[in-house]
C-alpha cells in the first residue's frame, strides 16, 4: 500500500517534472483564448501568456489601450472605436454609442423614451428591447447587441493582429447586475463576431482577480467602480475558492461626466464673466469641453492646470462676424473639488449601503479595489481610505483592472502547458502520503509549479 502511495507519487512528480522542464525548454505556446471588457464608454482586449505568467492589454496601432465603445454608419463604411468615436460630432443621428446601457434589456415604454432623450440618435422601441434606427443611403435598424459585436470583432482582430494566430474563444465580463438576459444577450454579441464564449464573468470579481485575490488570503473585499457615467460598488465575499457578490449598489447618474460638466459650467461663466457674452457656437462649446476634460486628467497629478482655448464670441451683436479670442483660466485642483464637493460626497453612500445590506462592518473590509478612471481623482481615493481608514488598492490601472483580471481568467480556462498536471494543487500533493519526502523539493519550485496549478484549484465562479 504504502509502495503503491509512493509510486504515484513518483508519477505525479514526474509529470510535474515534465510540466517544469517543459516551460524552461520549449517555446512558450500563444494564448488561445482572450479576456475581452466590453465596458459601456470604453473596450479592452488582454491575455495571458502563459509562458511568463503575464497580463498583456493588447493596444492597436496607434498604441491606445482601449477603443471607445462607438460605431458609426456611413454610405460607404462601418466605423468602430476611435474611428466611430471621431464622426460622433459631424454624424452624430448615426454614431451610436452606450449601446451597453440597452443591450438584453426590456423596457417599459416611457422609460426607454426618457432614455433615448439623452442621445443624438433615434432609440426605437421594438417590443421593449431597443433598438437604434441609422440613416445612411438607407434607414434601418441595428442592435445593440450588433453594435457590441462590432466592437468585439475589432478587438478580436487587435488581438490576431498582435498575436499572429487566430482566436475563437473568449471569457467576457459584464456588470454583476446584469440578469440573465443580458447575460445572454452579450454572449450573443460575441457569437456575431465569431467568439465562443467559454465563461462570463463579473466585472468587480475580475478587478479582484487582477490583484490577484483570488489566491491571496482575503474575504471580504470590496469594489468600487466609478467610471463615466455610473457608479456601482460590490461587496465580494470569497469561500472556497469562489467569489460570491454579497451585495451590490450604486447611482447610475453619477461619473466622471459629472465632474466635467462641473468644470464646464464654471469656466463657461468665466467666459461670460471676461467677455460679457457666453460661447454659443457648438464648436467652441466642443473645444471648451475637451479643454476641460484634459484639465481634468491633468488636476489627478498636478495641483493646476492651464486652460487655453480659441473662441469665436459674439461680441457686436448678431449681424457683425464673430470676434476670435482666446480665453484663458487658470483651474486648480482644489477649485475642481469645491465645484464637485456635493457630487464626490455621494459616493459614500452606495458603501454604506452595500456593508449594512451584506451586515458587515467596515473594519471587516479585508481589500478595497478602485476600478473606473474617476477613481484616479486624489480626493475620491481620499475620501475612500479615510472611511475604511486603510489604503485601497490602486496599483493596477484602474481602466484596466478588469480586463487585466479577465484576461487571468482567461489564462486559466485556456490551460498553460500542454503536459500541466491539472485538477491538482500543491496542497494536495504535499499531503499526498506518497509524496511527503518529495515535498522540499516541491516547495523549492514552488513558484513554477504551484502557480501553475493552484489556479486550476482556484477558479473563482462569479455568482451568476
Ligand atoms: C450611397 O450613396 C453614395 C452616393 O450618394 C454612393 O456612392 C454609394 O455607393 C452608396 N452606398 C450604398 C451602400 O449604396
Ligand atoms: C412581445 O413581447 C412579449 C413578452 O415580452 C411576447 O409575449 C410577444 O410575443 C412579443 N411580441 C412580438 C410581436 O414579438
Ligand atoms: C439564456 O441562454 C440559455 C442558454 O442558451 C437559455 O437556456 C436561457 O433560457 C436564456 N435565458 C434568457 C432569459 O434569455
Ligand atoms: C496637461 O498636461 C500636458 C502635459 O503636461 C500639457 O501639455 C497640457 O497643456 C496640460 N493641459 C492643461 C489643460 O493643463
Ligand atoms: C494598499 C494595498 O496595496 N493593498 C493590497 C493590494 O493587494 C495585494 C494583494 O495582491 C496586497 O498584498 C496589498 O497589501
Amino acid at each position: 500500500m504504502a509502495g503503491e502511495m509512493s509510486m504515484i507519487g513518483s508519477v505525479i512528480l514526474a509529470l510535474f517534472l515534465a510540466g517544469y522542464l517543459g516551460q524552461q525548454y520549449l517555446p512558450p505556446p500563444k494564448p488561445k483564448v482572450i479576456g475581452l471588457d466590453l465596458g459601456t464608454t470604453f473596450c479592452s482586449v488582454a491575455v495571458f501568456h502563459p509562458g511568463t505568467g503575464d497580463v498583456e492589454v493588447i493596444a492597436d496601432k496607434e498604441g491606445r489601450k482601449s477603443i471607445p465603445s462607438a460605431v458609426s454608419f456611413t454610405p460607404s463604411e462601418v466605423l468602430v472605436g476611435h474611428e466611430g468615436q471621431n464622426l460622433a460630432d459631424t454624424n452624430p443621428q448615426n454614431t451610436i454609442y452606450d449601446a451597453k446601457r440597452f443591450i438584453g434589456k426590456i423596457f417599459q415604454p416611457d422609460l426607454l423614451e426618457q432614455e433615448s432623450a439623452r442621445y443624438p440618435f433615434k432609440v426605437i422601441n421594438n417590443n421593449g428591447s431597443a433598438e437604434f434606427l441609422v440613416t445612411t443611403n438607407q434607414t434601418f435598424t441595428v442592435t445593440p447587441e450588433f453594435i457590441g459585436s462590432r466592437l468585439l470583432l475589432k478587438m478580436k482582430k487587435m488581438a490576431e493582429r498582435h498575436l499572429g494566430v487566430s482566436i475563437q474563444k473568449a471569457v467576457i465580463s459584464v456588470p454583476a447586475d446584469f440578469d440573465e438576459r443580458q447575460r445572454n444577450y452579450t454572449v450573443r454579441a460575441a457569437n456575431l463576431a465569431g467568439l465562443e464564449v467559454l465563461r462570463v464573468i463579473n466585472e468587480p470579481t475580475a478587478a479582484a482577480m487582477a490583484y490577484g485575490l483570488h489566491k491571496a488570503d482575503v474575504f471580504n473585499v470590496l469594489v468600487v467602480d466609478l467610471g463615466g457615467g455610473t457608479l456601482d460598488v460590490s461587496l465580494l465575499n470569497k469561500q472556497g475558492g469562489m467569489f460570491l457578490t454579497r451585495a451590490m449598489a450604486g447611482n447610475n447618474k453619477l461619473g466622471g461626466q459629472d465632474f466635467s460638466q462641473r468644470l464646464l459650467q464654471y469656466t463657461m461663466e468665466r467666459v461670460q464673466q471676461q467677455y460679457g457674452t457666453p460661447p454659443t457656437l457648438k464648436e467652441d462649446i466642443h473645444r471648451l469641453r475637451q479643454a476641460v476634460e484634459a484639465a481634468k486628467l491633468n488636476l489627478t497629478l498636478q495641483s493646476s492646470a492651464h486652460l487655453r482655448v480659441p473662441l469665436l464670441l459674439e461680441l457686436q451683436g448678431p449681424a457683425k462676424d464673430p470676434l476670435p479670442v482666446m480665453f484663458q483660466a487658470v483651474v486648480t485642483r482644489q477649485l475642481f473639488e469645491e465645484l464637485n464637493a456635493d457630487l464626490f460626497r455621494k459616493i459614500l453612500a452606495p458603501v454604506e449601503t452595500v456593508l449594512a445590506e451584506g451586515q458587515l462592518g467596515k473594519e471587516e473590509v479585508d481589500e478595497i479595489v478602485l476600478v473606473g478612471g474617476s477613481t484616479r481623482i486624489p480626493r475620491i481615493r481620499r475620501l475612500i481610505s479615510e472611511y475604511f481608514g486603510k489604503e485601497p488598492n490602486t496599483s493596477v490601472d484602474p481602466d484596466l483592472a478588469v480586463v487585466t483580471g479577465v484576461a487571468i481568467q482567461a489564462g486559466i480556462m485556456g490551460g498553460s502547458w500542454p503536459l500541466q498536471v491539472t485538477g491538482l494543487d500543491c496542497r494536495q500533493a504535499s499531503l499526498a502520503p506518497g509524496l511527503f519526502h518529495y515535498r522540499a523539493m516541491l516547495l523549492k519550485y514552488s513558484d513554477v509549479l504551484c502557480s501553475q496549478t493552484m489556479v486550476f484549484r482556484s477558479v473563482p465562479e462569479p455568482m451568476q
